[in-house]
C-alpha cells in the first residue's frame, strides 16, 4: 500500500499511530506530499479530488480517504479491534469526531495566519476557531475522563493526535490551562512508543 504523507499532518499522524499499533506499518510505503487549499502541486489530487492528506491506496483498490475511512479500512484489515462493540462504539466515532473537529479548527486558524496577507485576516473568526477548541477542551475535561480510562480505540488515537497538534501549532494558548484531568491523560498518551515516534516536526 501507499500513503501520502506529512510528519506535520495530525490526521496522517492518526494513520500512522494506527498503523504502528496494529503491527501493518512495514505494508506502506510513505509518499511524501504537502500543500494547502492555495497550492495543490504536491499533493495527491490523481488519488484524492479534493487534494488533502492522508489517502491511501491499497495494493487491489481504489484509493481510500480521509483520515476516518482509512482507519477503518486498516483496522478492518488487520482485525485490530480499535472500534469497540456498540454501544461504546457511538461515543468512540463522536470522541474521534470531536477530536478531528478540533484539529479542523486548529489548522483554519494556521491557514488564516500563513494564507492570508495581514490586511485581509479576520481576528474574529480566527477567536471562533478557538472558541470551538476551547468548548471542545470543556466537554472532554468534564464529561469524557471516565471514557478516557477505557481500552485503547480510534477515539483516544484522534484526541492524542489533536491535543499535541494544539502544543504543536498553538502552543501559546495553553490548553492545559483548566483542564488538569485531560492534560494528566494526555501525558500519559503521549509516551506511547506509536505516539513518541510520530511527534511532528517541521
Ligand atoms: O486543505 C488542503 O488543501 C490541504 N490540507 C490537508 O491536506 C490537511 C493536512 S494537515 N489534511 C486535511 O485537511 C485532511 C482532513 C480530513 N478530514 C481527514 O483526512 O481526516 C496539515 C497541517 C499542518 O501541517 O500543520
Amino acid at each position: 500500500m501507499k500513503l501520502f504523507h506529512s510528519p506535520t499532518s495530525p490526521y496522517v499522524r492518526k494513520v500512522v499511530v494506527l498503523l504502528r499499533e496494529t503491527g501493518q506499518l512495514g505494508d506502506v510505503e510513505m509518499l511524501a506530499a504537502a500543500g494547502s487549499p492555495l497550492d495543490a502541486s504536491k499533493m495527491p489530487v490523481a488519488h484524492n479530488p479534493l487534494g488533502k492528506i492522508p489517502a491511501l491506496v491499497p495494493d487491489d483498490g481504489p484509493a481510500i480517504y480521509d483520515s476516518r475511512v482509512i482507519c477503518r479500512y486498516l483496522d478492518d484489515r488487520a482485525g485490530g479491534g480499535f472500534y469497540p462493540a456498540a454501544p461504546r462504539l457511538w461515543q468512540c466515532l463522536t470522541l474521534e469526531a470531536l477530536a478531528d473537529g478540533m484539529t479542523d479548527a486548529a489548522i483554519l486558524m494556521v491557514y488564516e495566519a500563513r494564507l492570508r496577507s495581514a490586511d485581509k485576516r479576520h481576528d474574529g473568526w480566527v477567536e471562533g476557531q478557538w472558541g470551538k477548541i476551547a468548548r471542545a477542551l470543556d466537554t472532554l475535561e468534564g464529561d469524557w475522563i471516565t471514557y478516557l480510562g477505557g481500552g485503547l480505540d480510534i477515539g483516544q488515537i484522534a484526541l492524542g493526535c489533536a491535543l499535541e497538534y494544539l502544543d504543536f501549532r498553538h502552543d501559546g494558548r495553553n490548553w492545559r490551562n483548566g483542564h488538569d484531568r485531560l492534560a494528566a491523560w494526555q501525558a500519559e498518551f503521549a509516551r506511547r512508543d506509536s505516539m513518541v515516534a510520530t511527534r511532528p516536526v517541521e
